[in-house]
């Protein structure tokens, strides 16, 4: 993508110098902003990313172990991704699903390619064609469902769009529902009203709005816009691979209440992905030196995390968080997840979502000294009585999490006056525990 190669270009001239000053820092930003407003990136955007870049990398604490070129690289990653959005997660039960848009924006192509990504997660699609004012509408989306062999329906002569998806979903079996609905040229009446209807009739559980690429930062108007009349679940941006203004409309999408949730990359059915701004933004900037720079960090985090482990008391706090990061990495992650290679029962790192609702749940209802000093719980029973009320949990859960942190907590003193602990780790660490990580 054109953007990519013109990012790429502007950072190379930054990793080519041999050492990086103020100056050079200016520089980058001054390309930067060029790039992004060439992508038809919103001019008060590009310089809000600008300031941050800026003060980030010349003001902000640097991690002592990176160059500034790489404290550098790593703000420009973090603040493109902030930028131009999330990760979209699409469900994967039973759902019924709406397409709209203005014309030619990709709808019919993008319907196909959502049923193929169903498809081949083992769901069965069926896909109706509700787009009553092109002629050869119907056609487009018979010949699509056939190529990726999916169910197909409509009602040839039927000219209420909304009559056909009532049908449609009255006969439906299959796991998955997808409508395709008619392009307008404008954003009107006749639009907003054929949009209730169908609603009305087929009660969407996810509805997308297409837009291309094209369009740049107007694809931000139309989400707000559409927003209005349905609530999007995402938007998906088609011909990704054509236009260069693709950074205009996701940053556009992303500054919304909307969100993408898919990217066209082509007119085949395989050319389509699930949107992950971390992925994007790793490929835009090319991936290998930023995916080693996050690993790089994420490793020096590590080593700052049990340097405060041996000096800091365990705290419930500390415990938490440790549980949640192994939930988001996964469990060889952190410092706990690094003992836990050794001794930790694997369930203890990975609790479900609901213990995990339910262990924040209680830490929001411990006092600030309780949260330093779980002695405190030990020794008073109605403390644990009150958490477990103000949690809405069970005294037995409280103590539960509380036997849990304790266990952890012996480990950890342990280790902290077994004079090895650190070279343990640390040949852990180089031994490639750590390289099971997963760094988005
Ligand atoms: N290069 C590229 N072309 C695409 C992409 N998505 C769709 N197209 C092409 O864009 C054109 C229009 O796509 P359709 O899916 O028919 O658009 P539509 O929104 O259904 O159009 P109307 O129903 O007429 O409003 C077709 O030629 C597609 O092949 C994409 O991600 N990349
Ligand atoms: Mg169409």
């Amino acid at each position: 993508m054109d953007l990519g190669k013109k990012l790429r270009e502007a950072l190379a001239k930054l990793t080519g110098k041999p050492y990086v000053d103020e100056d050079a820092v200016r520089a980058l930003i001054k390309d930067l902003q060029r790039v992004l407003i060439a992508s038809d990136v919103n001019v008060k955007l590009v310089f809000e990313l600008s300031k941050r870049i800026e003060e980030r990398s010349l003001k902000s604490k640097k991690l002592e172990a990176l160059s500034l070129k790489e404290h550098v690289l790593k703000v420009v990653y973090e603040e493109l991704v902030a930028l131009l959005g999330k990760t979209y997660e699409p469900r994967l039960d039973k759902h019924k699903i709406l397409l709209c848009g203005l014309f030619g924006s990709g709808k019919t192509t993008s319907v196909s390619k959502i049923a193929h990504f169903y498809k081949s997660r083992g769901l069965s699609v069926l896909v109706i064609a509700a787009d009553v004012e092109r002629p050869a509408a119907q056609e487009q989306l018979e010949q699509l469902a056939k190529k990726v062999n999916v169910n197909f329906f409509t009602i040839k002569s039927e000219l209420n769009a909304a009559k056909i998806v009532s049908a449609g979903v009255k006969q439906a079996k299959e796991d998955i529902v997808i409508v395709d609905s008619a392009g307008r040229s404008a954003f009107d009446d006749m639009l907003v009203r054929e949009l209730e209807e169908i609603n009305a009739a087929l009660k969407p559980d996810e509805t997308y709005l297409v837009v291309s690429a094209d369009i740049g930062q107007v694809a931000g108007k139309q989400a707000e816009e559409f927003n209005k009349i349905s609530p999007l679940s995402g938007v998906i941006i088609t011909k990704m691979d054509g236009s260069g203004k693709g950074g205009g409309a996701l940053s556009a999408v992303s500054a919304t209440n909307a969100k993408t949730a898919f990217i066209g990359l082509g007119e085949k059915v395989e050319d389509f992905e699930i949107y992950n701004a971390d992925k994007f933004v790793g490929k835009l900037l090319g991936v290998p030196d930023i995916a080693g720079l996050i690993e790089k960090v994420q490793k020096i985090t590590t080593e700052e995390d049990i340097k405060k482990f041996e000096k800091e008391e365990f705290t419930i706090q500390m415990f938490y968080d440790q549980l949640k990061q192994a939930k988001k990495l996964g469990p060889l992650s952190g410092v706990l997840g690094m003992l836990g290679a050794v001794d930790v029962p694997k369930e203890m790192l990975h609790q479900g979502e609901e213990k995990m609702k339910k262990f924040e749940a209680m830490i929001n209802s411990m006092t600030p000294a309780e949260r330093k000093d779980a002695l405190l719980l030990k020794k008073a029973a109605s403390r644990v009585a009150r958490i477990a009320k103000g949690s809405g949990t069970k005294e037995s859960e409280v103590r539960e999490f509380l036997s849990q942190f304790e266990k952890m907590e012996k480990m950890i003193n342990m280790y902290k006056h077994n004079r090895g602990f650190r070279s343990q780790l640390e040949k852990m660490m180089k031994g490639g525990k750590l390289g099971g990580m997963k760094l988005s």
